[in-house]
């Protein structure tokens, strides 16, 4: 599907984000084309400010339309292209959808990505300060495990997706958001979390995500991971 006047959309954010990754999903999904520049989180440069005033990434702009935050870039993009829902049309899924994508956003982001994925990967690998172990320890045995029986709870024995019949909005935000494990280096364990596990590896394998994965260059991250752990103990 074309967008009006031709205009190709331009999203602003490195690809490994999960937020980038969320609104890419999404869009891979609707098969809307785009073009996008792999800008750092708190880049200071006043165009991408005018999108993005707190710096946060993505940004998204299309023609004289600029916006930022996932939710509301998807949210927009689902109005204009309705023709493959990403939102469910029954109620009841619908609002249960935006709880999964508001969950992920909010408490898989802050342990998965905002501290396990900064601590074991994204810190030695960019800053070169070595990660800290023993918050690493603490947040894998205190924050993850509650996080993981909560998805547990979420996925129903005999369905495919997260809120309905269909792929939607909260399975492109659960998966988006649980890489963030993923590149901090650590299995879903298959014995506590069966449907997780499962859940997790199926998704990866269908629908958008080869696509957005293959955009990510993953799983390149590893390298970067195996090294981590040798980075000497100086900035
Ligand atoms: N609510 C925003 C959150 C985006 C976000 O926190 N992105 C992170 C990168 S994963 C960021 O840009 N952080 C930079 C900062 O907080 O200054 C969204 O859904 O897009």
């Amino acid at each position: 599907m074309a967008f009006k006047k031709g205009i190709k959309p331009t999203l602003y954010g490195v690809p490994q984000s999960p937020f980038v990754r969320k609104v890419r999903s999404f869009m891979h999904a609707k098969q809307l084309p785009f073009n996008i520049i792999p800008i750092m989180p708190g880049d200071s440069r006043k165009t991408f400010r005018r999108m993005s005033p707190f710096g946060k990434i993505p940004a998204y702009r299309e023609g004289s339309l600029r916006l930022c935050d996932s939710s509301v870039i998807c949210a927009y993009l689902e109005r204009c292209h309705p023709e493959t829902p990403l939102f469910p049309k029954d109620n009841r899924n619908y609002a249960h959808a935006l709880w999964v994508e508001e969950y992920c956003d909010t408490v898989v982001s802050k342990i998965m990505t905002f501290r396990l994925m900064y601590q074991c990967f994204l810190k030695p690998a960019f800053r070169k300060i070595p990660p800290d172990k023993e918050l690493i320890e603490e947040t894998l045995k205190e924050d993850v495990p509650p996080i993981l029986n909560h998805i547990e709870d979420f996925i129903m024995n005999d369905q495919e997706f997260l809120a309905g019949p269909e792929l939607s909005i909260a399975d492109i935000s659960m998966t988006a958001h649980m890489l963030s494990y993923i590149y901090s280096g650590h299995e879903i364990n298959a014995d506590k979390w069966p449907k997780t596990s499962q859940y997790i590896d199926k998704m990866l394998e269908t629908g958008p995500f080869p696509k957005a994965l293959r955009e990510e260059n993953y799983p390149y991250y590893q390298v970067f991971l195996d090294k981590s752990w040798d980075v000497p103990d100086t900035v």
